[in-house]
């Protein structure tokens, strides 16, 4: 079997590139692109000028102002955002359907079937970021490598406009000095544990045993272990359209009291956010249906004002849904909360509310 060719893409400061390119007024400045709440705002993304200052995504607004006093501070215009994003996955799928998006500007290709003797799997990549940039005007970085983690590593070594390879040649050395953090599928809390152990780098993840992870990480210690070594998975997921998400739960016994049976969709709310958000999507619609003991459903379903995915806004509509369609005094045997109406999420680690001005 051939071995595989994985291209990982990511678009360079995406939004602010965006912004900066349709602003040429905006280039060559630090570019902040966020909530300008200056209490509740978050910064979705800065420009590299604006990066030298420390000010990266996630942070609130607040912070970034102190940082880069000058910054200028720009609303996220997500339409924009949303067309770019389907150009260039025109352009992907001009190469193959083998295709895991992964957000707006960041996406998985297996290009296996398109490199051969004349082609390199660099030259592919070059030729889609060239593409990209001939189509919108933007700058990308891609990875390539033998497997969907590698390639997502190496887009990210020497971004700005890069190309980075990773083979069985430079694996371990390239793995060796990363940074812990920098691991995908390492996260803050992650990381943060694992600096305090002493594991700063790829280098201390390999010398630490298989069972000696597991031990310390659970489940993850094994994909931890493999990550220092080079082994990932080559497979994509390449993405269907997602109609709805839900849960139910079908209790062993006929139950009436209120108190309890909330607790249970307060515990279904959180499974269906955890599962939108692993799929970076949001809802519009959100649908509590009930089984009474007599085997009678009944379901009842609200419009949200903006597409949700956080627990806490799940139950509050699920919440009110279940007040609606629960007749009292009639026990029921199953509840369940879907939400539907899917879309894509804009943005990550906030809701809209994160941006009103
Ligand atoms: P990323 O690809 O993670 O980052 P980036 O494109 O801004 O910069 P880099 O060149 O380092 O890859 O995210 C893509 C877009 O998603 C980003 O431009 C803004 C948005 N985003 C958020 O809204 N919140 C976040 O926490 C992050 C990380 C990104």
């Amino acid at each position: 079997m051939m071995e595989k060719r994985i291209i990982h893409i990511d678009m360079d400061a995406f939004y602010a590139q965006v912004e900066q390119h349709d602003n040429p007024e905006l280039r060559g400045k630090p570019v902040i692109v966020g909530g300008r709440s200056f209490n509740r705002g978050v910064v979705a993304t800065a420009s590299y000028e604006a990066r030298k200052f420390g000010v990266h995504s996630a942070m609130p607004t607040k912070t970034a102002h102190k940082l880069c006093p000058d910054g200028i501070f720009v609303h996220p215009r997500f339409e924009r955002y949303k067309e770019i994003s389907a150009q260039i996955r025109e352009i992907f799928l001009s190469y193959t359907e083998l295709i895991e998006p992964l957000s707006l500007d960041e996406a998985y290709l297996d290009i296996t079937e398109l490199v051969n003797r004349e082609t390199s799997s660099r030259e592919i990549a070059l030729s889609i970021q060239s593409d990209i940039f001939e189509k919108t005007g933007l700058t990308s970085s891609s990875g390539i490598s033998y497997n969907k983690y590698l390639a997502k590593i190496a887009s990210g070594m020497n971004k700005p406009k890069a190309t980075t390879v990773i083979d069985y040649n430079n694996v371990l050395e390239i793995l060796h000095v990363l940074p812990i953090g920098k691991f995908p599928g390492v996260g803050k809390v992650t990381e943060e544990k694992m600096l305090g152990m002493g594991i700063k780098t790829g280098k201390d993840l390999y010398y630490l045993s298989k069972n000696d992870l597991i031990l310390k990480f659970g489940k993850r210690g094994e994909s931890l272990y493999n990550k220092a070594r080079g082994i990932g998975t080559n497979e994509l997921t390449v993405q269907r359209e997602r109609k709805s998400v839900g849960k139910e739960t079908t209790f062993n016994y006929d139950r009436n009291d209120d108190a309890e049976i909330l607790a249970v969709l307060e515990e279904l709310s959180k499974k269906v956010s955890t599962r939108l958000d692993d799929r970076q999507l949001a809802g519009r619609v959100v649908t509590v249906k009930i089984k009474t003991g007599g085997f009678e459903a009944h379901s009842r379903q609200m419009m949200t004002m903006d597409p949700i995915f956080k627990s806490e806004d799940i139950y509050h509509y699920a919440y009110s849904l279940y007040h609606e369609v629960k007749e009292q005094d009639v026990p029921i045997r199953l509840i369940g909360v879907t939400v539907s109406g899917i879309e894509e999420r804009l943005y990550r680690n906030m809701t809209i509310y994160d941006f009103i001005m």
